[in-house]
């Protein structure tokens, strides 16, 4: 499939898309948010890709919406036919492991869109922020929401009230990010690490991953209760027979994905 805004290729079990508007430091516009959702929706259906892994250039992640775009935006015409809620959906609502590589800017809805995914691997040159207030705007794609559960309500209110931007060290240190590394070697650190994912059972590996999504949306003893039910569900699956097979015999799993 061919995309104008993105490129998009596949590695194994890993899909791999890449945002490409580099004369707009891939600013969201709507075509590239249609064809993200489109993109996502087809991997969802693959059933051989395990993981995915999202990323930009080495400058820009995503340095939010397109602002030109924007512009003109009416409150009737965001209301009644919100251009980013279908990406928004297919970014949190996907089902299967998504990791954000992110190198250069991820601002505004950049930022938003790394933080909707699992996690994030920042290469030592990433720039997270949300600078709307600049803009005379908020963050509306979950910013308000998602960077106070991730760093914590000190640092998301400085951030989202000065705009400021956090150098990739600042992010990790607020748990924003799950580890650094060099510039130049993000995109094979995060490709191996969406290949070892996309080597899991993939239901457990989804299972996973909506179990934890949960920790974020219930109280404890309802999350407890949750993760316990799932955990049980999965000796239903071949692939745990499989896995606790292996371990006993000594050798590599082979999980089939049921
Ligand atoms: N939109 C459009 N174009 C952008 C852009 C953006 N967000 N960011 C950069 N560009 C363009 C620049 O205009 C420039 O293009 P030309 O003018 O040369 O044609 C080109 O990319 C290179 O940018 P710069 O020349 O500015 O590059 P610098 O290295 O000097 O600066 C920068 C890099 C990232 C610091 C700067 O470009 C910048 O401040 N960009 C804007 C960052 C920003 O404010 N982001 C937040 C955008 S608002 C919604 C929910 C959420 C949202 C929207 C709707 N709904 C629920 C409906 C999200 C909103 C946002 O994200």
């Amino acid at each position: 499939m061919a995309f104008e805004t993105l490129q998009v290729s596949t590695e194994g079990r890993v899909g791999l898309i890449t945002l490409n508007r580099p004369e707009a430091l891939n600013a969201l516009c709507a075509q590239l948010t249609e064809e993200l959702a489109q993109v996502l929706a087809d991997f969802q259906d693959n059933e051989n890709i395990g993981c995915v892994v999202v990323t930009g250039s080495k400058k820009a992640f995503a340095a939010g919406a397109d602002i030109k775009e924007l512009q003109a935006g009416t409150y009737v015409d965001l209301y009644m036919h919100d251009p980013f809620a279908k990406t928004w959906e297919a970014v949190s609502r996907f089902s299967k492991p998504i990791i954000a590589a992110v190198s250069g800017y991820a601002l505004g809805g950049g930022c938003e869109i790394a933080m909707m995914c699992d996690f994030i691997i920042a290469a030592e040159n990433a720039k997270f922020g949300q600078p709307e207030i600049n803009l005379g705007v908020m963050p509306g794609a979950g910013g308000t929401q998602r960077l106070p559960r991730f760093i914590g309500k000190a640092k998301a209110m400085e951030l989202c009230l000065t705009g400021r931007m956090m150098d990739a060290a600042e992010a990790e240190r607020a748990g924003l990010v799950s580890r650094i590394v060099p510039v130049d070697d993000l995109i094979e650190e995060v490709m191996k690490t969406a290949a070892s994912i996309a080597d899991k059972s993939l239901p457990v590996a989804m299972m996973t991953k909506e179990s934890i999504n949960t920790a974020y949306e219930t109280t404890l003893a309802q999350g407890i209760r949750f993760e316990r039910r799932v955990f049980q569900s999965q000796f239903t699956l071949e692939d745990q027979k499989e896995g606790m097979a292996a371990f006993v015999e000594k050798r590599t799993p082979h999980f089939k994905n049921r």
